[in-house]
């Protein structure tokens, strides 16, 4: 996770004196500074750390992960516009589906209620999730790896939804918009779209619970579109309105926001330009030591059991190996429960160290169609499909 280089000049700027004041103007990466970050609690949330407060963006810490399930309060969140809905009286609150269709539906979340209830677990992660890793930088939120969670999601399919609207002929796309508003009619809403096959999978749905209750304000109360195993960008909060199209629907954040390079690895040379781009979509495969936490002490000839977790996008974890010594060797972690194929999951990997000194443990995931962690960062203009095989120096004693 920290290559030397990094370690050297965070010390560098500590020596230097001026790491508080560099943080106070917000004029440096988050992501040098573990000791300077700032928390801050929000309605409905624990401790989270603040990217930023207007719109929030807030991102959880690492230990929360040791959980299976990630509970409503240590969620991270994330908006683009300053205009977020605090609170929704479910007596107005309509979604509204319409465009294409025979009908115009108008459901209150009783209606919505109604049609068969769905329920899984899936990985919510954000396509800037591990952004402030990139080199050279790129701009936009600069996370670490807290922009994730695993969450049980219930709701009704959006296929059901769509069916009672009656889906006209010549429909290729379906977009989805919420109650957020831009500040300035200058920015553009936030609305984002899924092809016609895509939104009526059969595991799109429309949530109103995650982990057994109403979503938190922050999360998309009352309702928001779950797209498993693909960014969470498309899993557009506090939904008011779905429009089917007969064009591709191409506004700001499909086209130019949220693309990546048109090609197998989804990455360009560092400090490039694609020649072709296509939206974001299925969620890279990933690995994370949990515990011990990075830069943990341990105790020469004391038992440890490394543990983490591992998730990709949409196809199950075949197999997790893990590396104590810097990659040098490798072992098969064994795996936890399984929670379907949209979830992460557990890996635990015992372990004894039996000399003093630093280790740095490794995982590496491949999922069942076979992809797996590159060893370096591969580079994107936007800093999205992070997923190299991070390392986590501890040291024995
Ligand atoms: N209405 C609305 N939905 C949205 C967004 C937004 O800005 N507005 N951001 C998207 C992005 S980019 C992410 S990463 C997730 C974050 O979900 P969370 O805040 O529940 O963690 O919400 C998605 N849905
Ligand atoms: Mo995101």
């Amino acid at each position: 996770m920290m290559s030397d280089q990094d370690l050297s000049r965070r010390t560098f700027l500590k020596v230097a004196g001026v790491t508080a004041a560099l943080a106070a103007s917000g004029g440096v990466p988050e992501g040098l500074f573990a000791s300077e970050k700032r928390f801050a609690r929000f309605p409905e949330k624990t401790d989270l750390i603040v990217l930023t407060s207007r719109p929030p963006q807030l991102e959880t810490p690492m230990s929360h992960f040791r959980d299976l399930i990630t509970p409503n309060e240590s969620l991270f969140v994330r908006w683009h516009l300053a205009n977020i809905p605090t609170s929704v009286d479910l007596n107005t609150w309509r979604l509204k589906v319409g465009g294409n269709t025979e009908k115009e539906l108008q459901l209150s979340m009783e209606d919505l209620r109604k049609f068969e209830k769905v329920t899984y677990t899936a990985v919510i992660q954000c396509s800037g999730n591990s952004r402030s890793f990139f080199e050279p930088r790129v701009a936009g939120g600069q996370w670490e790896h807290g922009a994730m969670g695993n969450v049980t999601w219930s709701g009704a399919r959006m296929k059901d939804i769509l069916s009672m609207a009656g889906i006209k002929a010549g429909s290729v796309d379906v977009s989805f918009d919420g109650l957020d508003r831009p500040p300035l009619p200058t920015v553009p809403d936030f609305i984002k779209s899924l092809a016609i096959d895509k939104a009526t999978e059969d595991d799109i749905i429309i949530a109103y619970e995650m982990n057994g209750v109403p979503l938190t304000m922050l999360n998309g109360f009352p309702a928001r579109l779950i797209v498993p195993g693909w960014y969470a960008t498309y899993w557009v909060k506090a939904l008011s309105e779905i429009v089917v199209h007969t064009k591709t629907y191409e506004e700001f954040w499909m086209k130019p926001a949220y693309r990546i390079p048109d090609n197998a690895c989804g990455c360009v040379p560092p400090g490039t330009t694609p020649k072709k781009t296509v939206p974001i979509h299925r969620m890279t495969t990933r690995s994370f030591v949990i515990a011990p936490a990075e830069k943990a002490e341990l105790k020469k000839n004391v038992p440890v059991e490394i543990m983490g977790i591992a998730f990709s996008g949409g196809y199950s974890i075949r197999d997790v190996i893990v590396s104590v010594d810097a990659g040098k060797s490798w072992r098969e972690a064994s795996l936890g429960d399984d929670k379907g194929r949209y979830s992460w999951r557990q890996w635990f990997f015992p372990w004894r160290p039996q000399k003093p000194g630093t280790y740095t443990l490794m995982a590496k995931a491949t999922n069942s169609i076979g992809e797996s962690q590159p060893f370096e960062g591969l580079w994107n203009p936007a800093g999205y499909l992070w997923n190299k095989v991070e390392k986590t120096p501890v040291t024995v004693r």
